[in-house]
């Protein structure tokens, strides 16, 4: 399509939390957001689909299916994609280190930017337990931290086989609203954690559907948020530099720019 030769082109490009095969998919959005950048490498940082909706009654319109088209249509170009499933499209971790038709399955990633630095990459729920009870897991140390990380992943299998829903922390959190900004920082705080017990710069993830960047927790932690309320992405450029998009704004912008430069224009003609 003619609209890619204009894209913008980046070293990498982080989505997560599409939630593709629910009502709340933005995918209109999305689909014009990826025909304006382009990426070497394009990580998928879980909750793309939505499994767990999409087996309660099927909902999948063209707009979602292009969505699809559209990122294999990168990967046929020479795109990297690197997918990580989330708790939301966990079905797919039956088939981690997989290489389904060029898109590479993993449960977590390591990125190294241009700049040599290394990222962790990860969905981010199977920190869901620990941030529930991270105040006496850490007084029970290390070997209590692991077990939670492998009791939640599990957990979640579990209830996924008996045909549940899934436990969302997200929304949990939501819904105690003077609580969400403890929960929040108590998973940055725990992801920025994670990825310094594996050595890595930073940690890129999603799950929490609130896009960030900072490095508050003596690591970069970055948050892609979400394609459901927020519309953002994290792209690096080839300099190492990342970058949040917040796609509404950016689009609101173009509409104050394009306003603007109409009078400015006519006033130089007059
Ligand atoms: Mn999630």
């Amino acid at each position: 399509m003619a609209q890619d030769v204009n894209a913008l082109r980046v070293r990498t490009l982080f989505l997560s939390d599409l939630h593709l095969g629910t009502k709340g998919c933005q995918a209109d959005a999305l689909l014009e957001f990826l025909k304006t950048y382009d990426a070497d490498t394009i990580y998928l940082v879980g909750d793309i689909v939505d499994g767990w909706k999409l087996k309660s009654g099927w909902y999948w319109p063209q707009a979602h299916n292009d969505v699809v088209q559209k990122l294999l249509r990168k990967v046929r170009k020479g795109a990297r994609l690197v997918y990580l499933p989330g708790n939301h499209d966990e079905f797919l971790r039956d088939y981690i280190g997989v290489n389904l038709g060029g898109i590479e399955l993993a449960d977590y990633a390591v990125h190294e930017a241009a700049d040599g630095k290394r990222y962790l990459v990860i969905h981010g729920d199977q920190f869901d337990l620990v941030v529930r009870h991270a105040r006496w897991l850490a007084l029970l140390g290390d070997g209590a931290y692991s077990a939670a990380l492998f009791v939640n992943t599990y957990l979640n299998m579990v209830r996924r086989r008996l045909g549940l829903t899934y436990w969302s922390l997200s929304s949990w959190a939501k819904l105690r609203v003077k609580n969400a900004v403890n929960f929040i920082s108590r998973f940055e705080e725990l992801l920025a954690a994670e990825a310094h017990r594996q050595q890595a710069d930073g940690v890129i993830c999603g799950h929490i559907h609130h896009a960030t960047m900072h490095d508050q927790f003596g690591v970069a932690y970055v948050n892609t948020g979400d394609w459901v309320e927020s519309c953002t992405a994290v792209v690096e450029h080839y300099d190492g530099s990342f970058q949040l998009i917040r796609w509404t704004e950016v689009q609101l912008e173009v509409t104050r720019v394009e306003g603007l430069a109409a009078p400015v224009i006519s006033e130089k003609a007059a």
